[in-house]
């Protein structure tokens, strides 16, 4: 018996498993669906990256908090009729703990997924882009007023660009290694922006914008949608749910969603922005965001539109440099690859900068 069923056994002790699926792309933790000889409906169990998220118990705890904080305002205040929003429930072993520490360290958590819903592989249509775009403002007005000094701060300095560009040019400080035209490439995109990457943490020092309780990852494929409505009706993997900038989930939504290419198409030199779902997405988060958006919040979505596909291209960058420590590869050159995918995308954002004004102020309105 394998140690990824032994342990699946551990968070199902009433029904037996039959089966035990690697699913996902995620780019740091595995991830397994288990099916039962029951009637209940397949789990989802995960070994976490130790080396990424070193406090694991932390990350436990922020997602206990949110996900019940999530389930308590939706009860008082429910969403209208045709409409779900559901969170994950973790399951607990016969000690009752959330997760299972293996004799090697590794370290294991199970939850529910979620019944009739399908993670999005790409969005397909300015409706999805709407609904995705719905389900991130949602999850951000329900979060809003957990006090942020509750969160663990599971990740210190995630997304706070200047801090990955110090890291990077520690990696280079001395190295004279001769480098491929890639890589040429890469470092050629990375000065060319170096200028304004304290765009929101300058804002933040300022207090212009406020730290509030973000999602920290939510690309396209952690949106599930309901595969009869093709409705969203959650937003998954919270394990980087932590005090930061609203601004840098947008950002990060729209790296995601508007690459119609993805993070690993064939020729990088082909991606781009797609504005109108932009538009869609944005359109749906305001719909709820509105609520809590300030003047400021509004003048920097574009910032972090242009400075999150970058920052994500250098943390790409300097994994690569690292020898693939961070980010799991699927071939030797990888994170090389997917870092040109994101510099090109920061240049195509920046290509439509006064498109993307235009959609802002249309939508904030008068
Ligand atoms: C990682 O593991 P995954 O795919 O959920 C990364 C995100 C990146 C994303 C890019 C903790 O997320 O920040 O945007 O890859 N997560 C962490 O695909 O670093
Ligand atoms: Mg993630």
């Amino acid at each position: 018996m394998s140690a990824v069923w032994q342990v699946a056994e551990r968070f199902s002790p009433r029904a037996a498993v039959v089966a035990i699926h690697e699913v996902g792309r995620g780019n740091v933790h595995d991830t397994y669906r288990v099916s039962l000889d029951s009637e209940d409906p397949p789990f989802i169990l995960q070994r976490l990256n130790t080396r990424v998220f070193p406090n694991a118990r932390e990350v436990m705890e922020n997602i206990v908090l949110v996900t019940g904080h999530v389930r308590r305002r939706l009860q008082t205040c429910p969403l209208p009729q045709g409409r779900r929003f559901e969170m994950p429930r973790l399951l607990v072993t016969p000690d009752g703990l959330d997760h299972w520490v293996g004799e090697d360290g590794s370290f294991w958590r199970a939850m529910t997924s979620i019944e009739g819903a399908r993670p999005l592989d790409a969005v397909e249509d300015e409706t999805q882009g709407e609904e995705v775009g719905w389900a991130l403002g949602l999850f951000h007005r329900l979060i809003a007023d957990i006090p942020v000094e509750r969160l663990h701060d599971t990740l210190p300095g995630f997304h706070e660009t200047p801090r990955y560009l110090a890291r990077l040019d520690n990696l280079l400080d001395g190295s004279d290694s001769p480098r491929s035209p890639e890589e040429s490439r890469c470092l050629q995109y990375i000065e060319r922006w170096r200028g304004g990457t304290a765009v929101l943490e300058d804002a933040k020092k300022k207090g212009r914008l406020s730290r509030r309780p973000i999602h920290g990852d939510p690309k396209a494929a952690n949106f599930l949608m309901d595969s009869a409505t093709r409705r969203a009706v959650s937003l998954i993997d919270l394990d980087t749910v932590k005090p930061g900038l609203v601004q840098y989930d947008i950002g990060d939504c729209l790296r995601s969603c508007c690459n119609r290419q993805g993070e690993d198409p064939p020729l990088w030199e082909s991606v781009d922005f797609d504005t109108e779902l932009c538009r869609a997405v944005l359109k749906g988060y305001l719909g709820e965001g509105r609520t809590f958006f300030t003047a400021a919040d509004y003048e920097h979505v574009y910032d972090a539109m242009r400075l999150i596909p970058y920052e994500l291209g250098v943390r790409f960058f300097s994994d690569h440099l690292e020898g693939d420590v961070y980010f799991k590869v699927r071939y030797p050159g990888h994170n090389l690859a997917r870092a040109l995918v994101q510099f090109r995308l920061a240049e195509r954002v920046e290509s439509r900068r006064r498109r993307i004004l235009m959609i802002l102020r249309e939508l904030r309105g008068p």
